[in-house]
Formats: structure tokens, sequence, C-alpha cells
């Protein structure tokens, strides 16, 4: 799949009062925007084209973009995000996403969904059901994309509680290959041979993204790298230290289409 475009949203001074459950700390806003500033250079440096949104007043968690929509070839999809304090993120997406991609599909009300709980596998997508993703939000995405031609299965990921959302354990890498938590593969179907194993305390880096030739990585999880680099891919590390602090994977970062 190649990527044209993508939507960021940088942080703001309200970036430190999202939510998080990391333990690690108040992120540093500074340096988390040095940190999104480097994200974008390298979606750019991967021939994308960017639409920066502008960060948005009641909205801490709003860089987090990518759980606000999902983009596929044949639709495109506004979620309805799990956490109350999230759901004003959606209208600036959505207007946006009307001007990019014409006609939206939306999930409404009782359905959430984060769209972070969402994983493409080509025409196949694993939605995870989890604290922010309800059995409405996920059966709704369900019937949206089957009107499309995709197929998709919802996981329960509710009893466990390492991943905030599917994604951030588990990522796909294209032509039938995975990385992310062993846990993951299981409750995912998935065969051994298909699924690069992401050691315990290198979990985090399991959220990685791949953008027209190059997966990019999270900064720090040397074993991670040395996977990817021995089976052939270019790898781009980045530093999310201060997004990793409020939950945030590379992936949430963008949205890419
Ligand atoms: C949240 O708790 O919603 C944000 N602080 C982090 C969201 C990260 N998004 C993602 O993993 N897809």
């Amino acid at each position: 799949m190649h990527f044209h475009d993508a939507i960021v949203r940088p942080p703001d001074e309200e970036y430190t009062l999202g939510l998080t459950s990391s333990g690690e700390g108040r992120p540093d806003v500074a340096k988390a925007l040095l940190q999104h500033a480097a994200y974008c250079q390298a979606l750019r440096d991967c021939g994308v084209t960017l639409h920066e949104m502008p960060a948005e007043k009641g909205c801490p968690d709003g860089t987090f973009v990518e759980d606000t929509a999902l983009i596929a070839a044949r639709v495109t999809i506004v979620a309805r995000p799990g956490a109350e304090s999230r759901r004003g993120e959606v209208s600036s997406v959505a207007a946006l996403l009307t001007r990019l991609r014409g006609n939206l599909k939306v999930i409404e009300a009782p359905g959430t969904l984060d769209a972070g709980d969402v994983c493409q596998v080509d025409e196949h997508f694993f939605i995870g059901h989890t604290a922010r993703t309800n059995e409405d939000g996920a059966a709704q995405l369900r019937a949206i994309l089957s009107r499309h031609a995709y197929t998709s299965s919802i996981l329960d990921l509710r009893a466990q509680k390492k991943f905030l959302h599917l994604k951030s354990g588990i990522s796909y890498l294209g032509e039938r290959r995975f990385v992310g938590a062993p846990e993951l593969r299981r409750v995912c179907g998935i065969e051994k041979g298909e699924f690069l194993e992401v050691a315990d305390h290198e979990s985090y880096a399991a959220n990685c993204i791949v953008v027209n030739g190059r997966v990019l990585i999270a900064a720090g999880y040397p074993a991670m790298a040395d996977m990817l680099s021995a089976r052939g891919y270019r790898t781009e590390p980045l530093d999310m230290s201060e997004f990793r602090k409020m939950d945030g994977g590379l992936s949430c970062l963008s949205l890419r289409f």
C-alpha cells in the first residue's frame, strides 16, 4: 500500500492534561514538539504530503489523531472515542476528511470506537473490543466495512490490561507478516511463521508503521530494530519518549492514506 497523504496534529501546552496510565511522569511539551516535528519530517522523507491541523483547545489528547478515524481505500469512517474527554477531537478531523476524502461514515452512540483498535490486514480488519471500543461500536464498524466488501473479525481484548489499544501491541508489515506481542498473536489467531515476536521488555516498540518501503519505529528498542533489519526492512528510529508517557504509540500520531 502506498501512502500519499497523512494528517497530523502537534501537541500543545494542554498536552500534559491528557489521559495516561503509564506512570512515567508528565511529558515535556517542548520536547514532545521536537519529537513531533521529527516524526513529521520522517513522513515527508517517505514521500508523504502532510495535512497539519492546529492543536485545539480542550483536546489534550488531540495529537493522537489516528484514534479519531479509519481511512480505508473504499470508505472513511469517523470514530467515536471511548473516552469522553476525547470526543471533541472528532469534528475538526471529520471536517478535514470531508474535504480530503468526500463522503464519510460515522460511528454513532451508543457505539464507541477508537481507531487505534483497528488493524488493517490487506482486505481484512481486526477490530479490538477494549476498554475504549465497545461491542456496539465494533459491530457498527464491522457492518460498514462489510458494505464496502471488507471482511473483519472482532477480538475480545478486555481481559488483557497491558495494551491500551489493539495496535499498541501489534502492527501489520504487509505481505502476510506481523510484528507484535506474542499474546496478541494468539488472540488474533495468526500463524507463528507470519509473526515476528517482540520481546516483553520491548513491547512498546510493537507499534510501528510501514510507510512506502520504510518502517518507522520507536528509538531505543535494539532487539526490535535488529529483528526488522535482519529481515531486510529499512528502519527509521524516532524518539517517542514524550508520547509513550501519555500511552501513545508511533502510529497514533498520524492518519495515513
Ligand atoms: C489516550 O489515552 O487516549 C491517549 N493518551 C493515548 C492514545 C494513544 N492512541 C493509540 O494508542 N492509538
